[in-house]
């Protein structure tokens, strides 16, 4: 299963094509447009969002609902763009206005000006810019829907903005919940205190991250691998939480404190029951040697505050290289609650392809089977 999305922040709209879906898989549109939804909520969210209504449109791939194992691609439609056709339109349009010169510290503007041979930072952060994830979270809205078909379920919450933590241990069901939450935490009295720090930071003219935690359920053991590195499961959750535009840090179960413990205290003690093999702590997150081990996945991951800030960073003008303010215009105070939409979508796509990698399957009827047939 692979992934190609493409679209500019504020170009006509983003794209997604998935290859490698098995047909006969029902597609709840309606679902996909809920995530999409959830993607743009969340307290410290800035203007944008009260220009956008992100919907995904399929153009391919499906028929009446369901899979037909060809390419599914899809568009989801930037309506800022109306705005701004006069400087992205591809027909031609003013390149020079709306420039960018004062280089955000944090964003990927002065790296990619050098990268890609640019003098206008616009050509490098319209497409640098996390607006890209709408479309990664619709396509993990899909590997959502095939993982369901095999009783795999993947949740989340937000448990940390700004210093502002949350140390309890929640069981699945519990973070169920979090959703209905303005900044998808668990805990009142955390979150009034996240809330009133974002307002404080936003008065201040600056920003926030934060810390998301992704559980999932349900997934037999044995996906990822032991012998291929390039196949391992932590790796490949990893590797898809980092692509997500200010991730930081990423840990599987007790990831960073296991190398404060002793061995004893770091692992799972493994017990038999009623023919199954099952363990009573989960410090692995889910996760032996590249495997699932059939217990809950655990990860967590570190967003850092969003580069543009009200305020301004020092910086250089990339046209003069004379000290300056970094570019300001508008911006997001706290897109944690985006971030967590987009790890759990990332982390159903990353599932998706290991569990399409070990158990392969054209009908999505046959990877059902063969999934069920599985030990683990
Ligand atoms: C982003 C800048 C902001 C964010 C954007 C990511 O957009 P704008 O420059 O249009 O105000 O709102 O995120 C989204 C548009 C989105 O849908 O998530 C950036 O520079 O990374």
């Amino acid at each position: 299963m692979k992934l190609t999305t493409a679209g500019e922040s504020h170009g006509k709209a983003l794209i997604g094509i998935i290859e490698g879906l098995p047909s006969n898989l029902k597609i709840d549109i309606e679902e996909i447009n809920k995530y999409l939804v959830l993607r743009q909520s969340g307290y410290g969210r800035g203007g944008r969002q009260k220009i956008e209504r992100d919907r995904v449109e399929i153009i391919s791939g499906v028929r009446n609902l369901v899979t037909l194992g060809s390419p599914l691609s899809f568009v989801i439609v930037n309506k800022d763009y109306e705005n701004w056709r006069r400087v992205m339109a591809p027909e031609g349009c003013d390149v020079n206005e709306k420039t960018l010169t004062k280089v955000r510290p944090g964003h990927a503007d002065l790296t990619g000006l050098i990268k890609y041979g640019q003098t206008d930072a616009r050509n490098i952060l319209e497409r640098a810019s996390a607006r890209e994830t709408a479309a990664r979270v619709a396509a993990g809205t899909v590997a959502r829907q095939y993982l369901r078909n095999l009783g795999v379920e993947i949740s989340g919450y937000v448990s940390g903005v700004c210093g502002e933590r949350d140390e309890n241990v929640y069981k699945f069901k519990d973070t169920l919940k979090a959703k209905e939450q303005p900044l998808f935490m668990l805990n009142e009295e955390i979150q009034q205190r996240a809330m009133r720090r974002i307002d404080e930071l936003k008065a201040n003219g600056d920003t926030a991250g934060g810390i998301i935690e992704i559980r999932v359920k349900g997934l037999k053991s044995g996906f990822g691998s032991c012998m291929r590195y390039s196949e391992k499961l932590d790796a490949a959750l990893c590797s898809a939480v980092m692509s997500v535009q200010a991730i930081k840090g990423v840990e599987i179960g007790c990831g960073f404190d296991s190398a404060d413990i002793a061995g004893s205290e770091a692992h799972d003690e493994i017990y038999f029951s009623d023919g199954k093999y099952f363990r009573r702590t989960n410090k692995a997150g889910g996760i032996e040697g590249g495997m699932s081990n059939g217990e809950e996945i655990v990860l967590r991951a570190a967003m850092k505050p969003i580069p543009t800030l009200m305020k301004g960073l020092k910086t250089i003008d990339y046209s003069t290289n004379l000290p300056a303010v970094a570019s300001n215009e508008r911006s997001d105070v706290c897109a944690v609650c985006a971030a967590e939409i987009i790890l759990e979508s990332v982390v159903a796509f990353a599932l998706a392809e290991a569990v399409s990698l070990r158990l392969g399957g054209d009908d999505m009827r046959e990877v059902i089977e063969r999934y069920t047939s599985l030990k683990g």
